[in-house]
């Protein structure tokens, strides 16, 4: 005996409450799933209302993806500056990108994303700078879950930390939501901004003392001093390599191409020119990924930051 059909439809309901998106459409897939085989009768109608409502959750899922949050990547890898508001962000991104954004002494001058992109190590990044995140954003505070969505999609994050009494208490709200509530795990470093501030290096000690497994800079924009050192920061946290490429009986190529963190040997081949990846065969490495130099490789060999390549054609 199948469920009764109303009982079915309260079920459904039930089942479906809070969840938005694709979240939304596995449920009711599944709830499909359970429907006997009628596609006339009372579960004929069932089973068009539950259409409908996976066409509405695909639709408002597409939207969504358009809003005004979403930054498409650019460059080898996206980082995400995240802090409480006032902190610094922007006049750090305007610093190290040369983007031209607006700066305030007020709290939420930033409304939405904006990037820019910086060189590190050989590479291009972009730094993407967010509006300032509150305590409760988890709950939609301050549009808190699409700064949230926008932050989980990213390659890393940067931690921005006003080094003042009152930044402190602010920022330690928004560690809590990303890391602890949101539950985001992508790598992440801090950076204590406005050094140049009285009080700011008791701040960095207290701060650094209770988060020692995060990798930290301190800098001041207004200074000028340890921007450089950030840039470093970046490149640390993006894990990115760069690899040089060695043509058969010629020198080592200068520029070298940058690869993310799972690149092999066939990604290389890829980013050089994707109408050799049928006609490689291996490579022969040296650097760090190998044992010895000129080492034989397969395709599926994963490379390490400076390692040159020389490939081995069919
Ligand atoms: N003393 C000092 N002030 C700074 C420094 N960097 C930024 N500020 C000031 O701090 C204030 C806030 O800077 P913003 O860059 O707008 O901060 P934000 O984090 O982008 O702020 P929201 O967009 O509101 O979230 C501005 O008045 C800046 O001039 C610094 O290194 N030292
Ligand atoms: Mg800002």
């Amino acid at each position: 005996m199948p469920i009764p059909h109303q009982e079915m439809k309260r079920m459904i309901k039930r089942r479906i409450v809070g969840l938005e998106g694709t979240e939304r459409v596995k449920m009711l897939k599944e709830m499909l799933e359970l429907f006997p085989g009628y596609q006339t009768g009372p579960y004929g109608d069932l089973r068009k209302w539950v259409h409908e409502l996976i066409a509405e959750a695909q639709m408002r899922k597409g939207v969504k993806h358009q809003d005004q949050f979403f930054v498409p990547k650019e460059g080898a890898a996206q980082v995400v500056l995240v802090g409480p508001p006032n902190a610094g962000k922007s006049s750090l991104l305007k610093a190290l990108t040369g983007r031209q954004v607006a700066v305030g002494d007020y709290p939420f001058t930033t409304l939405r994303p904006v990037a820019g992109m910086v060189k590190v190590g050989g590479a291009v990044v972009q730094l993407v700078d967010l509006p300032g995140l509150l305590d409760g954003a988890v709950d939609g505070k301050g549009g808190g879950k699409a700064l949230l969505g926008c932050i989980r999609q990213a390659d890393a994050a940067l931690f921005v930390a006003p080094l003042t009494p009152v930044g402190l208490t602010d920022f330690r709200a928004v560690l809590t939501e990303v890391i602890a509530e949101a539950g985001i795990e992508i790598p992440a470093g801090l950076v204590g901004t406005k050094t140049d501030l009285p009080g700011a290096d008791a701040c960095w000690a207290d701060l650094t003392a209770s988060l020692p497994d995060l990798p930290s800079i301190r800098c001041s924009v207004a200074a000028g001093v340890g921007l450089e050192e950030v840039r470093g920061l970046v490149w640390d946290l993006c894990g990115l390599k760069r690899i040089y490429c060695k043509p058969r009986g010629k020198g080592v190529e200068a520029e070298p191409v940058v690869l993310g963190p799972a690149g092999t040997v066939a990604d290389f081949v890829e980013a050089l020119n994707r109408a050799w990846v049928g006609r490689v065969h291996g490579a022969r490495v040296t650097g760090e990924s190998v044992r010895f130099a000129g080492q034989a490789v397969g395709l599926t060999h994963l490379l390490a930051d400076g390692d040159v390549v020389e490939l081995v054609l069919r």
